[in-house]
């Protein structure tokens, strides 16, 4: 098996107004859906970021790609890393970028996404679903949380081609209590995120003591407002939401630096307060690990296979986080159902896996969906693995198609939450860390 062809598809997919600490979401999220074709007439596909510099990175690995045995994944591994290493070394934590922007990071998000097509071309060659390919199941229904977001109106897309906007505005406590109603009665999830750093920290304490209210202890819940509280503040919410946040959820990036949640913790330990720390902002890659567990800055690390460098990199992840003493949880930024399926498989292989994982896939929707049949089903909240070949989902070239001409007519080749805020909300909105 010899790969012949690499192709690569940038689409936009149209996403609601949604609110985080980086700012707003604008009308289309950019993702890039790779295909590998070998010259015994398979074809591997994989998902990943979307825009420019994702794009240009993947063009620049093509002489690595075509020609490549697809077994050979260390090979390759070793060939963007020694490319990386030229780079200039430097900050790699998401403290400041959009997901996806870390230039220090962007051999590991290349090969994952090449890594994925090879593993679900050998499945689809040896008629095996991609998680048994790296060694078999620890589950075969990986579970997702309901992934809450403050929101304007909206659903997403412009003039002719908006989305209906399911969820409505959600800026409140009690608006919030309904998107997670909705989603929870659509999907089944069973534990429940929600992305701060947009209200005053009071009125989302009060959200999360909604939502508890709600549903009860049965649900955990987790808040990650992506470091915009100071130490004092994350305290501050630490302290106030002790009961809420332990027995199975978490509190999530609050403040920035592996140092500044370090002191949140030992903060909240003084007071008798048990409540893990959470992070994909401070700890992106292997190397922030054991710097992290020295500290005592997180307790669940969260994974995703789209930055850490694919399958099998999620699995050392698993193991490495074990051996620590630390937590498993998944990670997610906007994505089709190529990407749930990644993230199904990933999270089916790995032995340790402590909390649901998180999935933007309830903000997208079927007319954005690239996969042959439509949407991946979410049933009382997991995303089963069939026993079809590779990642177990095939392209719908039309679908494609339409992403494909909705990227080709946006303005806009990168994540830019700032300037939507600045466009929609307030002119002169900038991202402050620590904003309260
Ligand atoms: O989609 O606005 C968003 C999120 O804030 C996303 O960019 C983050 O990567 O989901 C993310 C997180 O958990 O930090
Ligand atoms: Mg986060």
């Amino acid at each position: 098996m010899v790969i012949s062809e690499m192709r690569l598809h940038p689409v936009a997919i149209a996403d609601g107004p949604l609110r985080s600490s980086y700012g707003r979401h604008a009308p289309y999220a950019l993702r890039t859906i790779v295909e590998l074709k070998t010259t015994d007439g398979l074809t591997g596909i994989s998902e990943t970021y979307g825009g420019d510099q994702p794009l240009a990175a993947l063009e620049r690995a093509r002489p690595l790609v075509v020609g490549r045995d697809p077994f050979q994944l260390t090979d390759l591994w070793l060939s963007l890393a020694d490319q990386a290493e030229k780079a200039i070394a430097g900050d790699r934590s998401q403290t400041m970028l959009v997901p996806g922007e870390n230039p220090h990071d962007a051999h590991t998000r290349t090969y994952a996404a090449l890594e994925v097509a090879c593993l679900d071309l050998i499945g689809r060659a040896f008629n095996k679903p991609l998680c048994d390919v790296v060694g078999g199941r620890a589950r075969s229904k990986p579970p997702f949380s309901a992934y809450l977001f403050y929101k304007h109106s909206g659903g997403g897309g412009m003039g002719d081609d908006a989305r209906d906007d399911e969820y409505g505005e959600c800026l409140d406590p009690q608006s919030m209590v309904r998107q997670a109603r909705q989603m929870i009665a659509k999907y089944g999830f069973k534990e429940i995120k929600l992305k701060g750093g947009v209200l005053d920290p009071g009125q989302e304490i009060e959200t999360i003591k909604a939502l508890r209210a709600e549903f009860g202890p049965a649900f955990p819940l987790r808040i990650d407002p992506n470091c915009a509280w100071s130490v004092e503040t994350s305290l501050k919410v630490g302290r106030e939401l002790r009961e809420e946040l332990t027995g199975g959820g978490y509190l999530e990036d609050p403040t920035a630096t592996l140092e500044g949640m370090a002191a949140v913790r030992k903060g909240l330990l003084a007071e008798g307060i048990d409540t893990p720390l959470a992070s994909n902002v401070a700890t992106t890659c292997f190397e922030h690990l054991p710097i992290a567990q020295r500290l005592d800055s997180v307790q669940i690390v969260l994974s995703d296979p789209h930055y850490w460098g694919g399958i099998r990199a999620q699995l050392h992840l698993s193991k490495f986080s074990q051996v620590l003493g630390m937590g498993l949880s998944m990670h997610s930024n906007n994505h089709l159902g190529v990407s749930m399926m990644i993230m199904a498989h990933a999270a089916a292989a790995c032995p340790h896996l402590t909390h649901a994982c998180d999935t933007h896939y309830p903000w997208q929707t079927e007319q954005d969906e690239v996969v042959l049949g439509g949407r991946v089903p979410i049933v009382d909240g997991a995303v089963e693995i069939t026993g079809k070949p590779g990642l177990g989902v095939d392209l719908d070239y039309d679908q494609l198609a339409r992403g494909v001409e909705r990227f080709n007519n946006l303005p806009y080749r990168k994540r830019d939450d700032e300037a939507e805020m600045r466009k929609h909300v307030d002119p002169n909105w900038k991202r402050i860390l620590p904003r309260w």
